[in-house]
């Protein structure tokens, strides 16, 4: 095998004799969209869409300036650095398809640990008109029960106090818009494309309460001048494994240490609501609408809430993937009677949607053999998710006399795989929560008090005070800790 060639700017030409890349200038200072959080679903994403239109040619004046607030972070700096921001997308088929294409939508990447200056500047620069975020649902530091901003979190003690050392979000978001704001500069858009729902309104609330507390000139200002468009977004993008980057070397010969990997589905809602104009992403294929809730509330409540069904007690069972439940008949079973009778009749009609259609192309979706989409990356930061995706189905449910039981026993697996972090051989599952500890300290309780998970009030709210739900949560979780034959209960409940 000859060896692979390194990807970057001055080798393109000869990448390009391998795989697609890209036709248009990318030079570092087009950077109209500076993106928080560049994890593999912005690049499979957002990046991408942008990516479409720079190739139309539709987009001459719109890069992307990643930034990176956590430590982690300094993984892809330094990949980035070495690739001039070059990553390749690998998109996988069902069929066994597979499309390699490098992006070069994102032209710059900035650190905000290491320098955070720099971040504040290029988010205050005058160019800047967008600011999207992909933070993750526990990002945006709510209490899920209460929905208010956590003043306990001590970065955020720490800004307040130092207002010119942001460490969150919302510290260099203030900071850069207070900058703007003095400087006569208009505001740019602050656009969430997390798994929440109304993620623009969540956004535009927390922020506002933590510039309440800093500066309430600027509060008002930013209520003013800053839009927070909500936005669907959906495009299963598991985590790149050693072996996509082998196989991208083996078989297309480009050498990237960290290519991304995705479904051929994609789509993306928005809400037509920018404060400093914004790329014509209609042309490629983005849905601009006046009202996206229905359209978040159907993805969320559906797909990610089919994904953790489906994780949770897949992770129990001992499959190591999503398609692998797929698979199994009961698996699959078990997700249609759920996706049916308890998420469903919670969503009343979405124009324009069918949704028989949609979840028919749901199990498809998960059925890909290729994506191998693990079931630790959709059980990772369950706290986070399931309060949104799952635990509100169930409070719609109890208050319209719903069927509860298949996301019950779903709580219930939760509960024994956050006390024991194993599957039902014994096998450990390494879990991957900011919540693990205190998930762990309620679920071992479950023993001399079956309830003792349910009372973890920031997730579950008030749901221990109803008796259809503890009951029938207290049944299910008994057997699963008298015997994790998970398929068996799943059987006995559809
Ligand atoms: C998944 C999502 O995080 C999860 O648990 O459900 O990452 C999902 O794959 C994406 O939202 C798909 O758009």
């Amino acid at each position: 095998m000859e060896k692979p060639i390194q990807l970057n700017q001055a080798n393109l030409q000869e990448v390009g004799s391998h795989i697609p890349v890209p036709n248009y200038s990318r030079a570092s200072d087009k950077t109209g969209i500076v993106h928080i959080g560049v994890g593999g679903f912005h690049r499979a994403h957002q990046a991408y869409y942008l990516h479409l239109l720079n190739k139309e040619g539709y987009a001459q004046e719109w890069g992307i300036c990643g930034i990176g607030l956590r430590e982690a972070d300094s993984k892809l700096y330094d990949i980035f650095k070495k690739q001039d921001h070059l990553y390749t997308l690998i998109v996988k088929h069902p069929d066994g398809k597979i499309e390699p294409e490098v992006i070069g939508s994102i032209v710059d990447f900035k650190m905000g640990i290491t320098n955070p200056e720099s971040v504040i500047a290029r988010i205050a620069a005058a160019d800047t008109k967008i600011v999207s975020l992909t933070i993750t649902e526990g990002g945006y530091n709510f209490n899920p029960n209460t929905g208010e901003f956590n003043f306990d979190n001590p970065d955020i003690q720490h800004e307040l106090q130092n207002p010119n050392d942001p460490k969150t979000v919302y510290g260099f978001l203030t900071t850069a818009l207070k900058r703007r704001r003095d400087a006569g500069l208009p505001a740019f858009t602050i656009l969430s494309c997390d798994n929440i729902e109304h993620n623009g309104d969540i956004t535009r609330r927390m922020m506002l309460a933590f510039v309440a507390r800093q500066d309430a000139d600027l509060a008002t200002w930013i209520a003013q001048e800053v839009c927070f468009p909500n936005s669907m977004v959906d495009r299963i993008t598991p985590v790149t494994t050693l072996a996509d980057i082998d196989s991208l070397a083996q078989n297309y010969g480009v050498a990237d240490a960290w290519p991304v990997t995705c479904e051929p589905f994609i789509q993306w809602v928005v809400e037509d609501k920018f404060s400093n104009g914004r790329p014509a992403f209609e042309k490629v294929g983005v849905q601009f609408v006046p009202d996206v809730g229905p359209y978040e509330k159907m993805k969320l409540r559906l797909l990610n809430a089919g994904h953790s069904v489906l994780g949770l007690l897949g992770a129990l069972h001992g499959h190591p993937t999503i398609n692998a439940c797929i698979e199994d008949e009961v698996f699959s079973s078990y997700l249609r009677t759920f996706l049916d009778q308890e998420a469903t009749p919670i969503l009343g009609n979405i124009e324009g949607i069918d949704l028989e259609d949609y979840k028919d192309s749901l199990l498809e979706r998960f059925a890909n053999p290729n994506i191998k989409d693990s079931v630790s990356r959709i059980c990772s930061e369950s706290s986070a998710k399931l309060p949104k995706f799952l635990i509100a189905t169930v409070h719609d449910n109890l208050a319209t006399g719903g069927s509860i039981k298949y996301a019950t026993l779903v709580i219930a697996a939760w509960c024994y795989y956050s006390d024991k972090g194993m599957d039902r051989h014994g096998h450990p599952i390494e879990i991957i929560d900011v919540m693990s500890i205190e998930l762990h300290q309620a679920a071992e309780q479950t023993t001399t008090d079956p309830l003792a998970f349910i009372r973890l009030e920031s997730l579950f709210g008030d749901l221990i005070k109803n008796e259809k739900f503890t009951k029938m949560y207290t049944e299910v979780v008994q057997k699963i800790y008298t015997d994790t034959n998970i398929k068996k209960y799943m059987k006995d409940t559809i």
